[in-house]
């Protein structure tokens, strides 16, 4: 039979500008659900450019929450200005999704919602991203001037970064503020008892 497991494992997905701006909203939401992810959190947000990139205050001021900007790994490549300019560009939807009933069932074990939502988005890149996955199936676009991928959607590449992107430090709210995400679990599936 199945347990249900205290260890919540969660992704932070968000729809970027371009999804939002191509009416791909609902049809993204409808594959993390038709997949059978619980969403814990749902908000449509402006990315301030102090969210997406290290700002002014916090590398002089308060340099102990240097590590809470989104994309802070990846400042030293030659596309981030052009990434902060798109992430900013528009609003994005905000998004958590959790699994948690994993555990003594074998075929759902090591299936963590992560690396499952990595799989469903697909590549990187849109044109090398696989048919039936999100970026594969609804994007080419690469950007016209700018050498960012615009690949409609983001996934946790990690659970730490799930954690680091979704949860509130003391000075820093990355996604969501306290009070924003939602606790509830869904109905248990009858027949797997
Ligand atoms: P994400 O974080 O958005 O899920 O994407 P990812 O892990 O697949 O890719 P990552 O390497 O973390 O890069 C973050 C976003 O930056 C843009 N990018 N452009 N032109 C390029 O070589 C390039 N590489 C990355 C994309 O928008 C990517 O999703």
């Amino acid at each position: 039979g199945i347990v249900a497991s205290s260890e919540v494992e969660q992704s932070y997905i968000m729809i970027k500008p371009d999804g939002v701006q191509r009416g791909l909203v609902g049809e993204i939401i409808s594959r993390f659900e038709k997949k059978g992810f619980l969403l814990k959190g749902l908000k449509l947000f402006r990315c301030p450019k102090d969210l997406a990139q290290v700002c002014f205050i916090r590398i002089y001021y308060l340099p102990f929450i240097f590590s809470q900007e989104h994309y802070k790994d990846l400042k030293d490549k030659p596309f981030f200005p052009t990434l902060i300019d798109y992430i900013t560009s528009g609003p994005v939807v905000c998004m958590v999704s959790t699994s948690f009933v994993i555990l003594s069932c074998k075929a759902w074990e090591g299936a963590g919602v992560v690396a499952s939502a990595r799989k469903l988005i697909g590549a990187t890149n849109p044109l090398q991203a696989e048919p039936g996955t999100i970026r594969g199936d609804l994007a080419v676009q690469t950007g016209r001037s700018a050498p960012t991928f615009m690949n409609v959607v983001h996934g946790s590449d990690s659970p730490d970064n799930g954690k680091r992107e979704i949860v509130t430090l003391l000075f820093a709210a990355l996604w969501f503020k306290e009070g924003e995400l939602c606790q509830w679990e869904s109905v248990q599936t009858p027949w797997l008892v």
